[in-house]
């Protein structure tokens, strides 16, 4: 099958490419499609020199499967135009994940409502992502009334721009220099920001009804109530969240640990005596949901509280969206074109 990544230079362009070499050593019916300013670019991939090429409507006639991963306006753009083409279109923007015919997928957790695609998948925010990936299974214990996720949200998640911003700026500010944010909205170098994506009128951003609206949908579970904080922190890749679930029934630490390490994907680390949890520095470059620091909410008689951590680039993005791809493969679900 030929595989389209529009945005091949970019972050999870890149995560894209390199999980495609680890998981299909032997593939390379590849295009790689980004803006007009990469167009000529060499990229070697399975061994092979490509040129990256402009993303245009003529880019999709002879694609199978479409990973789209650049701005949002892009996937608007061409997402419609890659599924007319009759590419299956694995999006990583918020474009579509809230249109009703559009699935929007993590194949651990709802991998079925791949049957009805119309053309275009949606994969989940880079932090809705892992969330589920832990609400799931713990659902088989008791029904969850309500879940409170409070994010540490790495540079990454902002794209390229944002990383090179967090390694020029914490040179300058050490040096005395000035800040001077422009990939992010304030000073990220030796900061926290409150703040991811822009404010909706309730007063939650937009990266955090994002949470809430993506988690309930992808678990089918509309009457879980939701809340979330996002904040962006100094930290170069894997985003992380504190998590407090509170079920009809009480689950214990043990029984939730028990459940989540059956869960494929997830990984428990959590053995706070000998300072085992979940860390950024170590949870990047992994495939897993990591999760530990499990325990009784000390405010809520049926409630856990737990911190996980994932690579936002990996099964945040890239590795989701292959994933995804596979599963489809495997349900039928990819109507190819290319011998
Ligand atoms: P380019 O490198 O040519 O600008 P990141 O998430 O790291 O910021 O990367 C964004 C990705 O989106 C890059 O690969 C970028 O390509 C790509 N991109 C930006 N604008 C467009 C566009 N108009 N058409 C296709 N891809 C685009
Ligand atoms: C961030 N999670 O960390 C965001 C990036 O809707 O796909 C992903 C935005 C999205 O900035």
């Amino acid at each position: 099958m030929k595989l389209a990544i529009v945005g091949a230079t970019g972050a999870v362009g890149q995560e894209t490419l390199r999980l495609i070499e680890e998981r299909y050593p032997q593939h390379d019916n590849l295009k790689l499609l980004a803006s007009k300013r990469s167009a000529g670019r060499k990229m070697d991939v399975n061994g092979k020199t490509f040129a990256v090429e402009e993303t245009t409507d003529d880019s999709f006639s002879d694609v199978d499967i479409a990973f789209i991963s650049a701005r949002t306006e892009d996937s608007r753009r061409f997402g419609p135009v890659a599924a007319q083409a009759g590419a299956l279109v694995i999006d990583d923007s918020s474009a579509f994940r809230m249109d009703p015919a559009v699935p929007l997928v993590v194949p651990e957790v709802n991998g079925e409502d791949l049957d009805w695609h119309n053309g275009i998948v949606s994969i989940p925010n880079c932090s809705t992502t892992p969330l589920v990936m832990v609400v799931h299974p713990l659902r088989q214990a008791s029904p969850i009334r309500r879940i409170v996720a409070d994010t540490y949200q790495s540079v990454s998640g902002a794209g390229g721009a944002a990383m090179n911003e967090l390694r020029d700026q914490t040179r300058t500010v050490m040096h005395g220099g000035p800040a001077e944010p422009d990939a992010q909205p304030q000073q990220i170098a030796f900061n926290v920001i409150p703040q991811i994506d822009s404010f909706t009128e309730s007063g939650y951003t937009r990266e955090e009804q994002k949470m809430i609206d993506e988690s309930r949908k992808i678990l089918h579970a509309p009457e879980i109530a939701v809340s979330a904080t996002c904040v962006r922190v100094p930290v170069f890749v894997s985003h992380c969240i504190a998590t407090h679930l509170e079920f009809e029934e009480a689950v214990s630490p043990g029984e939730a640990r028990e459940l989540l390490s059956e869960m494929p994907g997830v990984k428990v680390l959590d053995d706070p005596g000998s300072s085992v949890y979940p860390m950024p520095v170590d949870a990047a470059g992994s495939n897993d949901v990591f999760v530990g620091r499990i325990r009784k909410d000390a405010s809520h008689s049926n409630g856990l509280a737990m911190w996980v951590v994932t690579d936002n680039l990996v099964k945040g993005a890239a590795l989701n969206a292959l994933q995804i791809a596979e599963n489809a493969v495997f349900r039928g679900a990819v109507h190819g074109k290319s011998k």
